[in-house]
């Protein structure tokens, strides 16, 4: 049997992101990276040691993510931080967190990239008695009871939430869909979601822009050739929206216009293209949890109680959303 970690939709059992300030990280070149004390030692004695596995840094997301993971992963909250940039490769991944049990870390946080593929190296991180706090996206796994906690969204609510917006306002849309990294929780939830709300034969075709604006354009250059009827883009986030924004300029066709554009994240970026008009509608996803994570490291450590999983809070925008709003915007 497998066992899945679901989500529920109910919003009562979201609890909202109150983490608030982000501090400046140097960009990490991919690799590990041990965080020091402000006096430059390492810090060691008395702090829980974390080994904190990043899936990348593929998106403005995963930027304000591990900024918010850094900020509050600190030597002062009590954290001794061990932190690898996996740059969406799942090998990289299952060597940095077999790097963490040979480092004894007292607790492993990992952003798995894809949802499968995670049996043996969970296992391992069991049989060394390492508590797990599984951060963003999730796992489909055999291990039974393979992490403590869960923290991120309810990716499947925000696909709902966008195709509501869409049979609403767009009832006869043709629809091209860029996917995020395949079997990444992010997109098999969040199309899930969005396809049974449109209904599928709103669909005219899919293609992956593994979350990046690169690959976002270069989807949706070829998307613009093979569905000429197309007047409708889903895109699992901002950053292949913005992406496919350069593309259908380049088409000489209007983004907001003759193309409609949906996204989920709600980046800076994101929403300025909906102040510019270029994005119709951008359903939120929170990236700013970095004090949830530090405490559901903290009460796993100390065996504490708490619940499975815990909801990241999302809301969503239309192109009623001011340029106040942006600027104030933490990420
Ligand atoms: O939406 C995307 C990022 O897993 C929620 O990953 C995250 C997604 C986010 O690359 O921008």
């Amino acid at each position: 049997m497998l066992t899945r970690s679901r989500r529920t939709r109910g919003v009562a059992a979201a609890i909202a992101v109150l983490a608030l300030g982000l501090t400046a990280c140097s960009s990490d070149s991919g690799s590990e990276s041990k965080e020091t004390s402000p006096a430059g030692g390492d810090v060691t004695s008395g702090n829980i040691k974390v080994g904190f596995s990043q899936l990348g840094a593929e998106s403005g997301w995963r930027t304000a993510n591990t900024e918010s993971v850094k900020a509050s992963l600190t030597a002062e909250n009590g954290i001794d931080l061990t932190f690898s940039d996996a740059q969406q490769k799942q090998e990289n991944q299952i060597k940095a967190l077999r790097d963490f049990i040979d480092q004894g870390v007292d607790v492993i946080a990992f952003s798995p990239v894809v949802e499968t593929g995670w049996d043996e190296v969970l296992q391992e991180i069991k049989d060394a008695e390492i508590p797990v706090v599984l951060v963003d996206r999730t796992v489909d796994t055999h291990v039974v009871d393979p992490y403590v906690t869960w923290i991120g969204a309810d990716f499947e609510a925000e696909g709902i939430t966008a195709g509501e917006w869409v049979v609403e306002n767009y009832p006869d849309a043709k629809i091209f869909e860029l996917q995020g990294t395949l079997g990444s929780g992010a997109q098999v939830d969040r199309e899930a979601g969005f396809d049974a709300t449109v209904g599928e034969s709103h669909i005219l075709g899919k293609a992956s822009g593994n979350f990046t604006r690169a690959e976002g354009k270069a989807a949706m250059e070829a998307a613009l050739q093979a569905y000429p009827d197309m007047n409708l883009l889903f895109a699992h986030n901002d950053d292949m929206g913005l992406g496919a924004i350069e593309a259908i300029e380049a088409a000489g066709k209007v983004p907001g216009k003759d193309i409609i554009i949906v996204t989920v994240d709600g980046v800076r970026d994101g929403l300025q293209a909906l102040v510019d008009k270029k994005f119709n509608y951008v359903v939120e996803c929170n990236p700013v949890f970095g004090d949830q994570i530090l405490d559901a490291i903290t009460k796993a450590h100390n065996g504490e109680q708490q619940p499975r999983k815990t909801i990241v809070l999302d809301q969503a925008f239309d192109q009623t959303i001011t340029q106040a709003v942006v600027d104030a915007r933490l990420y």
